[in-house]
């Protein structure tokens, strides 16, 4: 069904908002990367839309990370299928020419992180029970190049090789501190100030600062590209492996436990 992502754009302002909307938890599934993808470059070839604001509407959760079920028990080609997209939304939304901003409104693991990484700024609802961070390794995964380049890229090589070993969870102020976010608001303030940021980012000529955020991301960007094909063939591998798949299963049997 098409209504994972909800966009609203704001014609006056240039600036759309995408609102995740994927209960209970906005786990990142096949069907809601393509809609993102699909929702990202239509905005990205409006020439009215010059921003874009990406947030949550599930209380307490911006996204769980990837879908574990799509890593779970399925073929070859379905994992293929899906890696592709989650390498596409990455390829697009860190190449986009739109200025970015995570209004980051919970809680937000591994590829939930990624997103708001992956956008040019990040401010996070300062409700310590929020939580963000690659937290790969304690799933028994490992987080691939490009979400650790990411993630360097963000807080520098000292942090993020302590915060992907143990796959940390940073609670919002632990996170606005190491730099992973850039700042904190409360809850209620969140979209203005979101707002605010944009305006603040529009208000340079876009040509200039688009060729200077392709200048820093490129190198990134290129090593992805140059090896894709290669990285799909490593996913698969991985997460065909029965001991990663008995990690998976047992993540999840732990999420469902924690519950009752
Ligand atoms: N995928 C699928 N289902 C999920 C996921 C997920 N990522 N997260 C939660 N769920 C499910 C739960 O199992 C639960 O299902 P059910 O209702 O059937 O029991 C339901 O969503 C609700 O979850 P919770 O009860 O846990 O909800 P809470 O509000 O208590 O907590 C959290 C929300 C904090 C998001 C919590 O669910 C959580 O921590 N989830 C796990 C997040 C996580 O670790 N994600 C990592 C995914 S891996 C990834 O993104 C990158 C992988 C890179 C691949 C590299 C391989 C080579």
């Amino acid at each position: 069904s098409n209504n994972k992502v909800l966009v609203e754009l704001d014609e006056s302002a240039g600036v759309a908002t995408m609102k995740f909307k994927s209960p209970p938890v906005n786990s990142l599934s096949l069907d809601f990367l393509t809609e993102f993808c699909i929702s990202l470059e239509k905005l990205e070839n409006d020439r009215a839309c010059r921003g874009v604001i990406l947030t949550s509407a599930v209380p307490k959760i911006f996204s769980s990370g990837l879908d574990i079920t799509e890593m779970c028990g399925k073929s070859t080609e379905h994992y293929a299928e899906f890696w592709r997209a989650v390498q596409e939304m990455w390829l697009r939304l860190y190449s986009s020419n739109m200025v970015t901003v995570a209004a980051v409104n919970g809680s937000s693991p591994a590829g939930g992180c990624l997103i708001a990484l992956t956008c040019d700024y990040r401010i996070m609802a300062e409700n310590p029970k929020f939580s963000i961070g690659l937290n790969e390794a304690q799933l028994g995964i490992v987080a691939p190049f490009w979400f650790k380049d990411t993630f360097v890229n963000v807080v520098g090589h000292r942090v993020a090789e302590s915060s992907l070993q143990l796959g940390s969870l940073h609670s919002a102020p632990e996170a606005h501190r190491i730099g992973l976010v850039d700042e904190l608001v409360p809850e209620e303030k969140l979209k203005d100030r979101a707002t605010a940021v944009m305006q603040q980012w529009l208000a340079l000529p876009d040509h200039a600062r688009q060729l200077t955020k392709t200048m820093m991301r490129k190198a990134v960007l290129d090593r992805l590209v140059a090896h894709r094909e290669e990285d799909v063939q490593n996913f698969i591998s991985f997460i065909s492996k029965e001991s990663i798949q008995k990690s998976l299963r047992m993540y999840m049997e732990m999420l469902k436990k924690k519950k009752s």
